[in-house]
């Protein structure tokens, strides 16, 4: 397949793209580099020595013989470019990763705010008016969020995408319906994937355009074995308190000796998946695309759910380093429970990657081995859901808190 990979220069987007290419597809990365230059703006940057896009390409044509392109280019404000690309390439597939990720910078003010939904929905508009202007018949896989439908489900397990219900009408008879399911996003950036799948179910049922949203729960891990194979390719490791996610975070926190940062009581359960494993639903998405005609095929990209506290506790116990219970930046649920479906992938053939299997590994071949490019002061989590809320920095806890 031709592969065109939006945002491929980012933590998911840059192992997918080596991923691809190593089966031999042909992948051009699209990407404006605005990730990099949110590093500079935050005065942050990955844990591990991330190279420019220039080296990682030439490393991989180095280490493979495979070619793999790039285009800077930015998909929510160049139409133009993404429109004549699409013409001059007539891709079988783009995979659709080009979106400011990090809830907490989308919550940091209004200019980020704003940025968040500008940046996100004008991508994904774009990219579907382009495929509808071309005329081409293209499958898009999108990267979208298990925070779409909120976390809290009353002990049901939440489906793939769709919700069966029945409604009363008038004359008392019950009509089973199917909907997209209810979403309920808990920042702006949640809410930009909300709006990206009310976008795909427009164009999908007007345009009969063939797409696949894979709402993937938090990514943790660094490598794949593609990124593995030189120095020079390694994949970005995001720590600090804006872009890190929180098993990443504590593994590095653990690795530095910092407290770890357990927002409010920690009994928050989030949806996990490994990077590995990230990489191979791509490939599986993109093997098993939907019909023309048919609706948004919705998987759930995900293989475990966890406790943020239970989380701390593993690490703790695996580095020795102490738990801090810090007040909560967000306005989230203190404590929920989550059950998920992921029947979809796991029918597919995808053999997750357990924790218990990955932990150690990131523990003592990435995060300890960095740990020296470490800069503390980026870690605790500064950006504020309300005014109410206050960081999610240790330092505010009283000493005998921390244990
Ligand atoms: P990332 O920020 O590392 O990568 C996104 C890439 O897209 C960056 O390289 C950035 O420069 C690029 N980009 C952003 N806006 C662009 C634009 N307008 N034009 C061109 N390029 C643009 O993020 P990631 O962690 O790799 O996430 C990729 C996708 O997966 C995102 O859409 C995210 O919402 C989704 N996702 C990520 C996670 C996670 O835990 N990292 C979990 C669930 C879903
Ligand atoms: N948390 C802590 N301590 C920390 C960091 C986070 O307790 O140091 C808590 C947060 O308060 C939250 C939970 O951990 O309750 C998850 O936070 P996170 O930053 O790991 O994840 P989130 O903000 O949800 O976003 C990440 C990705 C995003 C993706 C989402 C998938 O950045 O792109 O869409 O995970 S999901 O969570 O399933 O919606």
């Amino acid at each position: 397949m031709k592969v065109i990979i939006l945002g491929g220069d980012g933590f998911c987007g840059w192992p997918t793209s080596l991923h691809l290419s190593n089966l031999g597809h042909d992948v051009l990365i699209v990407d404006n580099l605005s990730r990099r230059n949110i590093d500079n703006e935050l005065e942050a940057g990955s844990l591990t020595p991330i190279q420019p896009m220039g080296v990682r390409i030439a490393a991989w044509k180095e280490r493979t013989g495979k070619v793999i392109r790039f285009v800077n280019l930015d998909v929510a404000q160049d139409y133009a470019g993404l429109l004549a690309l699409i013409e001059a390439e007539h891709p079988d597939a783009v995979v659709h990763f080009a979106e400011q990720r990090a809830a907490p910078y989308s919550m940091k003010n209004s200019r980020n705010k704003r940025y968040t939904v500008d940046n996100n929905v004008n991508a994904t508009n774009n990219l579907l008016a382009a495929v509808v202007e071309s005329g081409q018949d293209i499958h898009l896989a999108h990267l979208g969020t298990m925070g779409v439908y909120g976390y809290g489900t009353a002990g049901m397990k939440i489906p793939e995408g769709y919700l069966k219900v029945e409604v009363t009408t008038d004359d008392g008879k019950r009509v089973p319906q199917e909907f997209l399911y209810p979403t309920n996003p808990g920042s702006i950036y949640h809410m930009t994937k909300s709006l990206d799948q009310i976008l795909f179910a427009y164009y999908a049922k007007n345009d009969r355009l063939r797409i696949t949203d894979l709402h993937q729960g938090i990514v943790w891990g660094t490598n794949t074995p593609e990124t593995n194979l030189d120095e020079r390719l390694i994949n970005r490791f995001d720590y600090d308190g804006d872009y890190g996610t929180v098993l990443n975070r504590f593994l590095m926190q653990g690795a530095v000796g910092f407290p770890l940062t357990v927002h409010g009581t920690g009994g928050q359960t989030r949806a996990f998946i490994h990077i590995t494993d990230t990489v191979k639903c791509v490939q599986l998405a993109l093997e098993n695309p939907p019909q023309r005609g048919d609706r948004v095929k919705i998987l759930n990209q995900m293989t475990e759910t966890h406790r943020v506290r239970d989380l701390a506790t593993l690490v703790a116990k695996l580095t020795g380093t102490k738990v801090a219970h810090t007040p909560t930046p967000r306005r989230e649920d203190a404590e929920n429970e989550l059950f998920v479906r992921n029947d979809l992938f796991l029918s597919l053939g995808l053999e997750p990657t357990t924790l218990e299997e990955g932990l150690l590994t990131e523990v003592t071949e990435v995060a300890h081995k960095y740990a020296d490019r470490a800069d503390l002061s980026k870690i605790p989590a500064t950006s504020t859901w309300t005014r109410e809320n206050q960081p999610g920095d240790p330092a505010l806890v009283e000493p005998e808190a921390v244990g």
